[in-house]
């Protein structure tokens, strides 16, 4: 299937190589990463990741149905790219949920057809071991088949802090009340230098790291994100995915990869101009061929709208997240494509086959739900982007 690159009469021989071993199933190393980062042509990314992508999952595009709590917008912490951050000297613009507050917003999911509640919001000294656990325990009284995918280890290493708990014990305390799963925030880039820069005073690189494994450890699947776009250079960028593929040949517990694309409203790296569309692709590309032990690459559409995610599907990537509503305010603040990122199902099936790739519902842990193939609905009009089917 690629053998045209391979035997390409002019192609560079660096890049012949490079698609010999994604053709292999072999790994390509450090060097190899920033190379195609800086030199790759885009067509040839996209072949390359779509090749991993098509091997792996054929034209199986995921998606899930997802609601998400943000316990409050405050923050201890300041990292600069962050539009909450700022608003812990402005408390009037910011909220702070109680237990009760946040039951109310599962309740109003009451009926509807989610599978998964994502919690994650920002760090207040009250939100500890014991209001998460008691929220927790509430959430699966009330709802006891919702997958509980909460908190990051910038949340769990001051709550595990606070309590004077190792991150195994605190996991461990978490998943009796009922937490289930991880998502990949916090990551940010691992970088030392870079983080000093951007997220000096929150969890560092080697805590996050450790927090993931001992998840893991506990069974316990978890997501992992890279926030890139911003100051970081390419040789910044492979070696985070580096020490998530090392991390991950260790314990095998991460199931999917996130690149989030840094949005530059209303925080203190405003100053900074945004990636375009094309970065976003050779991104995603090179997260592919490169993180070769990491099932699924997602693409998160409110963030890059729903252009771009439908694009990313040329370029390895076989998850756009879920259906979910506008109480996502991180992304919106930041500066995201979808300023309501209200997506029906109805509209993200047909958003994944205006494409030619097939919609597949899943549950957290991937476990396939509903396949959509087949499954016809009446649409008044045709709101997204027909685009040709790329095939390699
Ligand atoms: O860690 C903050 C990012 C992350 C900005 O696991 C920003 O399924 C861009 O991790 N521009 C939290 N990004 C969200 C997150 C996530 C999202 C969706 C799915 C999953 C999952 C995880 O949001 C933070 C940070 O990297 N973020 N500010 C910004 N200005
Ligand atoms: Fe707090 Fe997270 Fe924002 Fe950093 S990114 S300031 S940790 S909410």
């Amino acid at each position: 299937m690629l053998e045209t690159i391979i035997n390409h009469p002019t192609l560079d021989t660096r890049f012949k190589r490079i698609a010999e071993k994604v053709q292999n199933g072999e790994r390509i190393d450090f060097e190899e990463g920033v190379l195609l980062y800086e030199k790759a042509e885009l067509g040839y990314l996209g072949a390359l990741a779509n090749y991993i992508r098509e091997k792996r999952h054929g034209d199986t595009t995921y998606f899930n149905r997802n609601f998400h709590i943000e316990p409050t917008n405050l923050c201890i912490y300041t990292c600069k790219f962050c539009s909450y951050s700022r608003l812990i000297k402005q408390r009037e613009e910011g909220w702070v949920y109680t237990e009760d507050e946040m039951m109310d917003i599962v309740k109003s999911y009451d009926g509807k057809p989610v599978t998964e509640v994502h919690i994650v919001g920002g760090v207040l000294p009250h939100m500890n071991m014991e209001f998460f656990t008691s929220l927790i325990r509430r959430i699966k009284a009330h709802r006891p088949e919702l997958h509980i995918k909460g908190f990051t280890p910038v949340e769990l290493f001051y709550m595990f802090k606070k309590a004077k708990l190792s991150y195994t014990e605190g996991l461990k305390q978490l998943k009796e009340a009922g937490y289930q799963s991880m998502p990949g925030g916090g990551a940010e880039i691992f970088d030392e230098e870079i983080r000093e820069i951007i997220c000096k005073d929150k969890c560092n690189s080697e805590q996050w790291l450790a927090i993931h494994e001992a998840a893991h450890g506990l069974d316990i699947p978890t997501n992992a994100t890279m926030l890139y776009g911003h100051i970081e250079k390419y040789h910044h960028r492979v070696d985070h995915m580096n020490r998530l593929r090392t991390l991950q040949d260790k314990t095998g517990g991460f199931n999917c990869f996130i690149p989030l694309k840094f949005r530059n409203s209303n925080n203190e790296m405003s100053h900074i101009s945004e990636v375009n569309v094309l970065e976003d692709l050779r991104n995603y590309a090179v997260a592919r061929i490169y993180m070769d032990n990491f099932p699924h690459l997602k693409a998160y559409w409110p963030m890059i709208g729903r252009e771009t995610a439908q694009l990313s599907l040329a370029f390895g990537v076989n998850d756009i997240d879920g259906t979910i509503d506008d109480t996502t305010k991180i992304y919106s603040m930041a500066g995201s494509e979808e300023q309501n990122p209200a997506l029906t199902t109805k509209q993200l099936v047909k958003m994944i086959k205006n494409v030619g790739r097939r919609p597949v519902e899943r549950n957290t842990v991937y476990d396939t739900l509903k396949d959509y193939t087949e499954e016809v609905f009446e649409e008044p009009k045709d709101i997204f982007i027909d685009l040709p089917v790329i095939n390699n």
